[in-house]
């Protein structure tokens, strides 16, 4: 420990709370000193570093006022903070090596997720608050790691209520801070289409007029839209776009006649509903409709995947279900694109490199991962931000049941579904949906405290993970939550540090 006047200095690293925990951490007991000398050194020639680099100069910019300063190199230097990706591939796939010395901290990725992940790492060694006259410092030693899961995700419902471009951007910044990688956007339901399509715009004009409430709703333009796959993916999250389809689908159902089997456009809907609406399946401008809305799409989507929903549609014939989701895979396909669905679309023949993200349905699961499916686990009952903490919770749903913070993190995606193994899973995914949710205060107590716990759950291995030990480290983000101005649920179960 180094002393100085107001406050002792931790310099052991191994005390550092970090979510998710890492592989292995090794303190070596002394500190790496901030000052405006400090510069962020950048390997050359590597795709991605530099939004690191800059990141991690604005965090220790606003905690301490210094400018630190990023520069590219060709090689290793001397001293300063050095970010670089490995040459020999000796790491796992995102994996980092981050050591800490007293003159140089180098940040090894196997590649630039790894690197920005292990930024992430170096961050959370930083405390809440500095004052301004103390000296700022990471704590010596080496921490190697890498993920138990590749797809690491949240997903938003902006189509219940609708979420600005700066509320998604910041949604963005609280997976980055955990290391997640995936944002699924529900882009589409009843109540609101909210990805402008230019060769169908009364989607928006009409479809992304309101939202659950009678709100005036929104939608993003197409600009606006990639603009946040470039901000997610600084930030090493790619944005995996859903259009919900067959059912869900009321607002497009508004806005088009044609795409109704009657020819006659519905109203508006408001409500919380499910399972009432259904594309007309046996029309064929309905896979035109398709065909358009999925081009556009995967045109602005640099990722592999499109989700196409396919969940709770109780109107639609079961045979007409499955001829719709056989012909919606083979446009997916066509454009160059890989499928997730919800659990349902097991129902349907499947292509290959399909992905059943179970939700509720364990049969469809199990039926999935037999005609060959990978799975996203999302089990309603443990991952679902928008189930309410416990019975005093204002906002939210129960219909999964109540997930309080250590129901929601204890738990082993693959151990939980009899006949799904580690082998037939990408990852796990918590969705958030909006229909009780209307403003980013409200995202956030849902989504805090329990995001830092489905992020470990994607990343730290199973023998690695336990809530009594978890909670201790939780309980030291509290700080973080509120230094970030975020409005958290202060769960009982968690001990806060004052
Ligand atoms: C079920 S989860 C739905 C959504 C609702 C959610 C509310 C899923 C695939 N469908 O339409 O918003 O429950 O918790």
């Amino acid at each position: 420990m180094f002393h100085s006047c107001s406050e002792k200095i931790e310099t052991d690293l191994t005390q550092t709370a970090f979510i998710p925990k890492p592989v292995s951490v090794e303190a070596t007991g002394s500190a790496f000193v901030v000052n405006s000398s400090t510069i962020i050194y950048v390997q050359e020639g590597i795709q991605g570093l530099l939004p690191a680099a800059e990141i991690l100069a604005k965090n220790i910019n606003q905690l301490t006022g210094k400018s630190v300063a990023t520069e590219t190199v060709s090689s290793a230097p001397a001293k300063g903070i050095y970010l670089t990706v490995a040459a020999d591939g000796g790491l796992a796939a995102e994996g980092y090596k981050l050591n800490i010395g007293e003159k140089l901290i180098t940040v090894e990725g196997a590649d630039a997720a790894g690197c920005f992940f292990g930024v992430q790492t170096l961050l959370q060694t930083l405390p809440v608050k500095v004052a301004t006259d103390q000296p700022v410092y990471f704590p010596t030693g080496v921490v190697e790691d890498h993920p138990e899961f590749g797809y690491r995700g949240a997903m938003l419902d902006v189509a219940r209520h609708f979420f600005n471009v700066e509320e998604v951007k910041q949604f963005i910044d609280f997976l980055a801070m955990y290391k997640m990688n995936v944002l699924h956007l529900h882009l589409t339901d009843d109540q609101g289409w909210r990805i402008e399509i230019k060769s169908w715009p009364k989607l928006t004009e009409i479809g992304g007029k309101t939202e659950v409430g009678g709100g005036e709703g929104g939608f993003y333009t197409q600009e606006q839209y990639k603009e946040l796959v470039q901000y997610a993916a600084d930030r090493q999250i790619m944005i995996v776009p859903e259009i919900d389809m067959p059912g869900h689908t009321n607002a497009a159902l508004a806005s088009y006649a044609e795409l109704n089997c009657d020819g006659k456009a519905t109203e508006l809907y408001t409500g919380t509903k499910v399972g009432f609406s259904t594309l007309c399946t046996d029309k064929e401008v309905t896979y035109q409709f398709v065909d358009d809305v999925i081009r556009e799409l995967a045109e602005l989507t640099p990722g592999p995947f499109i989700h196409i929903g396919g969940d709770e549609s109780h109107v639609t014939a079961h045979d007409d279900y499955v001829y719709f989701v056989n012909r919606v895979q083979q446009i997916v396909v066509k454009h160059g694109k890989k499928i997730i669905g919800w659990d349902e679309i097991a129902n349907a023949e499947l292509v290959n490199d399909v992905t059943v993200q179970f939700w509720d349905d364990i049969e469809n699961t199990t039926m999935g991962v037999q005609k060959g499916a990978k799975v996203l686990m999302s089990p309603a009952a443990r991952a679902y931000l928008d189930m309410q903490y416990d019975s005093t919770t204002h906002l939210g749903l129960h219909w999964a049941g109540y997930i309080e913070v250590d129901h929601g993190y204890n738990w082993d995606p693959a151990t939980l579904v009899e006949g799904v193994t580690k082998d037939d899973i990408i990852g796990i995914e918590a969705p958030l949906w909006s229909e009780t949710v209307t403003n980013i205060d409200e995202v956030e107590y849902m989504t805090f405290p329990r995001l830092p716990g489905y992020a470990e759950i994607g990343w730290t291995a199973p023998a690695e993970r336990n809530w009594d030990e978890y909670k201790t480290r939780l309980a030291k983000h509290g700080k973080r939550f509120e230094a970030w101005g975020i409005d958290y649920y202060k769960s009982a179960l968690v001990p806060w540090e004052e």
